[in-house]
């Protein structure tokens, strides 16, 4: 899908390739600075109508603007279209680079503490100076908020535990993680008597690496005993919504549970609404209405006429669309895709046939090379390779030349006694900081193959670093590039490289 990746190529008059979304975002920045810096509630209020105004558009935004047609949608008027043309054509404009020299990045941070609304924000920064979410927390710890005019005790230990939860519960969660504990509740919910249809939606079932929250899908003629169960689950710890559509909890672990039951009718159109993402509905959204639909999480419908549709399959055809899996919905243009038939096939668990990056007990690995390689064959792989770590990482007990001859017998021993299964013997040899690799040339050529990878010295430019890789890819020993950026999910950023120039390296 590179041809219609808009990173790669944005068009002409939308340089930093925002979207609606961005926009809108931006423009809700504004009027929460607007109103922590005392501007007229009038003039606050017009930004955040223009951003939701903005969400609504079911048009490509950059045409809106350059046709002038943006005017006449209600909520834009000449100052925001005119602040919207010059964040499209700059990425910034003259009243958002002012405020944002005079309320500082953290003000900002205060207003997701849940009970910190901007009059608040407004209150701590003018009187006490807080510029950061720490420092309020610092100032709350230290008694100084509950003396604020208007405020006490209860609204400092309130806002303390603000802070606390959103620290808590800001974190995402590793997809592996977030999915053993969104089954717990999801076998819960999907056996009740009751449920028809189910299903676990959001960033979960588009396998994302990291999740924010799960959100699972049920339909029933009736939600009341099905909300009841799900909200009075031994795993959760806080009902923090409970309705007949929609119910909301945070398990034991601090993740949040978003349910949704729906009538059987308005379920497909709810499982791809609450599927999202968020950018790929609004531009199904889009295409629905260019085609006379009005699509929504209940229905699709012309005029007031519903169009029923028995599952997702169905809606997608309706709107002239191949079915969409889930994994590629994040309008990076997946809808083109399937509309010109040439959405690609994902690879799939039963495609994977090996695997090449394996670490062993030779290195800082949890299992024998046996083991792996009977894990591998009972998975059904045709062959495995070793890529422990090579000898100058000692962090990770990289594999001294003694040990490499070591591991070599006894992965000749493997394959003559599992052919035709085969253990390839590879090593994972080390990126130093000038883009030379591990071992001398006389133990690298009896691998048969060299996974290169960086594990230290990240401090580097991008071009430093991309040079770095792209000196090693150019060692005639490599075969492999290891975890291309380094980054560690939830923990570490991945460092900085040009990836287009690795690729065109590679190739
Ligand atoms: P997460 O939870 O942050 O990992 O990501 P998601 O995608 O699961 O997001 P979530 O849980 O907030 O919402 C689930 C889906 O519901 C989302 O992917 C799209 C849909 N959705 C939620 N809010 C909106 C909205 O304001 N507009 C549109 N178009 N869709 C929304
Ligand atoms: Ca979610
Ligand atoms: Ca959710």
């Amino acid at each position: 899908m590179a041809k219609t990746n808009k990173k790669n190529s944005p068009p002409a008059h939308n340089p930093h390739n925002l979207t609606k979304i961005d926009l809108a975002r931006i423009l809700d920045d504004v009027s929460m600075m607007l109103e922590i810096t005392g501007a007229n509630p009038f003039r606050v209020r017009a930004y955040t109508n223009a951003a939701r105004s903005l969400e609504e558009q079911t048009e490509d935004i950059t045409n809106l603007v350059e046709s002038g047609e943006l005017l006449e949608v209600q909520g834009i008027g000449k100052g925001i279209f005119a602040d919207v043309r010059s964040l499209l054509e700059t990425g910034t404009f003259e009243l958002y680079d002012e405020l944002r020299t005079q309320v500082p990045g953290g003000v900002l941070d205060m207003l997701r503490i849940s009970g910190m609304g901007p009059k608040k924000v407004k209150l701590v920064y003018d009187e006490l100076g807080i510029q950061s979410v720490a420092a309020l927390e610092h100032a709350g710890r230290a008694g100084e908020l509950a003396g604020l005019p208007g405020w006490g005790e209860k609204t400092q230990t309130n806002i303390l535990s603000g802070i606390a939860r959103m620290r808590k519960y800001q974190d995402r969660f590793l997809y592996s993680k977030a999915w053993k504990e969104a089954c717990v509740i999801y076998d819960a919910v999907r056996t009740l008597p009751g449920v028809k249809r189910h299903m676990i939606g959001g960033s979960l079932r588009r396998r994302r690496e990291t999740i924010g929250d799960v959100d699972i899908l049920a339909s029933a003629p009736d939600s009341e005993p099905i909300m009841g169960a799900f909200t009075s689950h031994e795993k959760v710890a806080t009902v923090v919504a409970k309705g007949p559509t929609k119910s909301s909890v945070i398990l034991n672990s601090g993740i949040n549970v978003d349910l949704r039951v729906v009538t059987d009718e308005e379920y497909p159109f709810a499982v791809h609404y609450f599927t999202g993402s968020k950018a790929h509905n609004t531009e199904v959204r889009a295409r629905a209405k260019k085609l006379g639909y009005k699509l929504n999480e209940y229905g699709l419908f012309k005029g007031d006429k519903a169009t029923p549709c028995r599952d997702e399959e169905e809606m997608f055809a309706t709107l002239g669309l191949d079915y969409i899996p889930p994994e590629l919905r994040e309008n990076m243009g997946e809808i083109e895709a399937a509309a010109e038939h040439r959405l690609p096939d994902l690879v799939t668990e039963k495609d994977i046939r090996g695997v090449f990056h394996c670490h062993t007990t030779f290195s800082d690995g949890k299992n024998t090379l046996r083991e792996m390689v009977d894990a591998a064959r009972s998975l059904g792989h045709k062959y495995f390779g070793t890529g422990d770590h090579s000898e100058r990482a000692v962090y990770a007990d990289g594999l001294t030349r003694e040990q490499v001859t070591e591991q070599r017998r006894e992965v000749d021993a493997l394959n003559d006694e599992l052919a035709p299964f085969v253990v390839f013997h590879g090593i994972e040899s080390d990126i130093f900081g000038d883009g030379s690799l591990d071992y001398d040339e006389e133990t690298l050529v009896t691998f048969d193959y060299v996974v290169a990878s960086i594990h230290g010295q990240f401090n580097m430019s991008e071009a430093e670093m991309t040079n770095r890789i792209v000196k090693a890819m150019s060692n005639p020993f490599c075969t492999m590039l290891g975890h291309p950026t380094g980054r560690l999910l939830l923990s570490r950023e991945g460092y900085p490289v040009n990836l287009q120039e690795i690729i065109a390296a590679a190739v």
